[in-house]
């Protein structure tokens, strides 16, 4: 009888603190052991010139989010998690909105309904709260934080989303209270509104407005704020889809003082800049995501932050919606005017890839840094650790297994989500994800779809995190 399920054999295995060749073995959908001529298996993989990494977790994802009246997000479930397991994730973090007037259980109850036997990878849902009544603040929140729901999103723009201060205080307080961890969207709803007014008064509604009624000043203002507020009530937080040096320059100072900060930030961020919304007419719309990319400077700062520690997590912010659809950026509203487009960009299939070939095999970053970035400080920061993040013995085997000699040039044809295009086309980039196992099944090898559609399984998080900067 064999000892063990499945045996990967001669890879170079990663985790985020260093690699070494070594097979690893699992049983029962764990590792099992890590070790040399392991032999006894069911079935045996041969990674031979492959990395054999953590599977990689998008803690940052949007799928079959509400959003907004006549308007459909381009991913449910089945197109969003399979499009997730091919660019190598194992795990992803969707948001539950609490629309006005909604109890968070009523709006939770709904969303487990659309992912119950969807899924290929496994998911993990935050909460975003958009009402933060009394009896949601002293009863469901707690409640449901226990219950492993311990992570929540608040933005400080939108209309019918955003907190403000006060609002903003006493959720930070609940999670005090509770041990949950806060994420914040920060950019200044009121300089928003004032700058769009002024675009509409010259008549200036094309998409590339989107960027410059968001300039960073009012992401700087809103992350300074956010991360006084944390402060004020001696709460950690996370500062997520950071854009710009400015910005980063308001979490290491507040680091400084002693605010423990987690940033956050996304491929766009890093090869796109405001001049991607320039000369393609409405087609500019499908760059149109908040924080919208800056320019080269932002650019060259944001990689200074995956290199040095500013950001700890790198995520999609996977936002996807269809361009060429009146259900989405060019719906009736929004082929007229910036200010209804639909805010969002796909992204959960490149992420990784993205981050290999202009990060790894550029030599920015090595594997160890990619390895704490993409996936086991996801799982740290909302609670999926020791369970999930790393190639350790008893941890759920989630395996990516990295061709780095492959490559590839980013054709949305080629992709698995739901939109109609991909914001990175034409992309060239060296290094894929091959084989994805997700808690010990093998979901894809070779770049063939093996496993099935509910493989994917629901996992609440633990209550007080382990944190990489002290939050529990
Ligand atoms: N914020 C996000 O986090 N995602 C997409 C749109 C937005 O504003
Ligand atoms: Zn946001
Ligand atoms: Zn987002």
């Amino acid at each position: 009888m064999s000892e063990f399920d499945l045996i990967i054999a001669n890879g170079t295995v990663a985790t985020a603190a260093n690699f070494f060749a070594a097979d690893i073995a699992v049983k029962d959908g764990k590792f099992v052991q890590i070790g040399q001529n392991l032999t006894g298996s069911k079935r045996r993989i041969d990674a031979s010139g492959k990395f054999v990494l953590p599977g990689g977790i998008d803690s940052h994802v949007h799928i079959s989010q509400p959003s907004g009246e006549g308007i459909v997000m381009a991913d449910d479930f089945e197109s969003g998690t399979l499009s997730a397991l091919f660019g190598g994730n194992t795990t992803i973090m969707p948001f539950c909105l609490q629309e006005k007037g909604q109890s968070m259980r009523e709006a939770l109850t709904a969303y487990h309904a659309l992912a119950d036997g969807q899924c290929y990878t496994d998911v993990s849902f935050h909460l975003i709260i958009s009402d933060p009544t009394a009896s949601v603040l002293g009863q469901e929140l707690p409640a449901l934080v226990a219950g492993g729901y311990t992570s929540l999103k608040v933005f400080m723009t939108y209309e019918g989303l955003r907190l403000n201060d006060a609002e903003i205080l006493k959720v930070l307080d609940v999670s005090r209270e509770t041990g949950a961890t806060v994420m914040v969207h920060c950019e200044n709803e009121d300089a928003i509104l004032f700058l769009i007014a002024k675009h509409e008064l010259a008549g200036d509604v094309a998409p590339r407005a989107h960027a410059s009624t968001r300039p960073i000043a009012v992401e700087r203002e809103a992350t300074h704020r956010a991360l006084s507020l944390a402060e004020v009530v001696d709460v950690p937080i996370v500062i997520v889809h950071v854009s710009n040096g400015e910005a980063m320059d308001e979490i290491a100072r507040a680091r400084a003082r002693g605010v423990k900060v987690v940033g956050e930030t996304c491929p766009q961020y890093l090869v796109l800049t405001a001049k991607d919304l320039d000369g393609m007419d409405w087609e500019d719309a499908k760059m149109v995501c908040s924080p919208p990319p800056r320019d080269e400077a932002a650019q060259a700062d944001c990689w200074q932050g995956i290199e040095t520690g500013v950001f700890d997590l790198f995520s999609s912010d996977h936002c996807p919606f269809r361009y060429d659809d009146p259900q989405d950026k060019l719906n009736p509203k929004g082929s007229v005017n910036f200010r209804h487009i639909p805010n969002g960009i796909p992204g959960v299939e490149t992420r990784l890839p993205i981050l290999f070939s202009e990060g790894v095999m550029k030599g920015r970053i090595d594997l160890p840094r990619f390895v704490a970035l993409t996936s086991t400080n996801h799982a740290k920061t909302y609670g999926l650790y020791p369970q999930k993040g790393s190639i350790a013995i008893g941890a759920d085997a989630d395996i990516t297994i990295w061709d780095p000699e492959a490559k590839r040039t980013i054709r949305h044809a080629e992709l698995h989500d739901g939109s109609d295009y991909s914001p990175y086309e034409g992309m060239y980039v060296t290094g894929w994800p091959v084989t994805t196992i997700v808690a010990g099944a093998v979901m894809v090898e070779d770049g063939i779809l093996v496993g099935k559609k509910g493989q994917g399984k629901y996992r609440p998080a633990t209550t007080r995190p382990v944190g990489i900067r002290g939050q529990a």
